[in-house]
């Protein structure tokens, strides 16, 4: 039998910290050997769904503005190794998610806002300017990637919505559907998931909507149809498989802080220097490179962003 050598991107124990309760080192083993399960769930794929209607959009063309200091993750590796609880608490989704059906799949705006729709989700991504943008991603669990996403700036979105001048908050759902996502039918968690911004937040420009990844449309173990990418965040700010954009004056309450208020809060902005409450946030393992490197505040993205965070230094801005 083929000895499976510990790969540089399969986090040492101690280093790897999810955001789920206890860790499970089994799960994070099986998803490092999930490698060689893709031609199945590649497979099972194209037996369930229609061919996706919005192909022929991609590759669409990069947005030469956002630039990395690292490689581009393996796609292979960025669609084996993923956190997506409906689907179960490991990194090994990939297959289970195939079960998710995408079309029809109707994206609800309400709330605050002066045009409520519910839009269909192949007429909002070509209503949608799509380009691409070279993004990193900073899991909370001190694990790192970088990702060709395709899709459209969150400013857009507003535009379509238009929010009134008294909503101050955007929340998101996730679908919820018991019958194809059995992490769903575990009662423990605040199911549906769902994240939030700030509209200035949601109107910076490097908020972004994913409908596509490496030139294609967005796999489903990545949050198809729509997914949220916030790159100075944390990645659990990053919801997948969007069904509710709802405008609000409330501050929603998202899942994770839902689940365990002590440790995930509503900003989550990356920041080296605070710790989370059981792991350092210092440094990050790139996943795919067998390195690791210094942590940087806002994810590196402070250029854009510090600016929103001004005078909200008592906040908790950092869990
Ligand atoms: N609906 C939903 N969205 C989610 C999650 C989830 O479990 N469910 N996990 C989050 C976390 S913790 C991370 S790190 C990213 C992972 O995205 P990726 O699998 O594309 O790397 O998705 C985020 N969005
Ligand atoms: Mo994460």
């Amino acid at each position: 039998m083929h000895v499976i050598h510990r790969r540089g991107w399969e986090i040492p124990e101690r280093l790897a910290t999810p955001e789920h309760l206890f860790f499970n080192r089994r799960a994070l083993l099986a998803g490092a050997g999930a490698l060689s399960l893709v031609p199945g769930a590649a497979r099972a794929q194209r037996i369930s769904d229609v061919p996706d209607p919005t192909k022929d959009l991609y590759p669409v063309k990069r947005n030469e503005k956002f630039t990395l200091d690292r490689p581009v993750t393996d796609e292979k590796i960025n669609t084996n190794y993923n956190n997506f609880y409906e689907f179960g608490s490991s990194k090994s989704v990939g297959k289970a998610a195939q079960a998710l059906k995408l079309r029809p799949w109707t994206v609800k705006i309400d709330g605050m806002v002066e045009k409520p729709q519910e839009i269909g989700i192949d007429d909002l991504i070509r209503k949608m300017p799509l380009e691409e943008r070279l993004y990193r991603h900073r899991c909370v669990e001190a694990w790192s990637m970088a990702i060709a996403w395709s899709g459209f700036p969150f400013a857009d979105l507003l535009r379509l919505a238009a929010p009134l001048a008294s909503a101050k908050y955007v929340r998101m759902e996730t679908f919820l559907d018991t019958s194809v996502a059995p992490g769903q039918r575990q009662s423990w968690y605040p199911w549906p998931y769902v994240e939030g911004l700030t509209i200035a937040e949601a109107a910076n420009e490097l908020a972004f909507l994913v409908t596509g990844a490496y030139g294609k449309p967005v796999s489903k173990q990545q949050g198809a149809p729509l997914r949220l990418a916030v790159p100075w965040k944390y990645g659990f700010k990053s919801i997948k498989s969007i069904v509710r954009i709802n405008f609000t004056d409330e501050r929603p309450k998202s899942y994770w802080e839902a689940l365990q208020s002590s440790e995930y809060g509503f900003w989550a902005n990356v920041n080296p220097q605070v710790p989370h409450p059981r792991w350092s946030q210092a440094t990050e393992e790139l996943i795919g490179l067998n390195e690791r490197r210094p942590t940087l505040l806002f994810n590196g993205y402070s250029e854009y962003v510090a600016e929103l965070y001004k005078g909200l230094e008592k906040e908790r801005l950092w869990a």
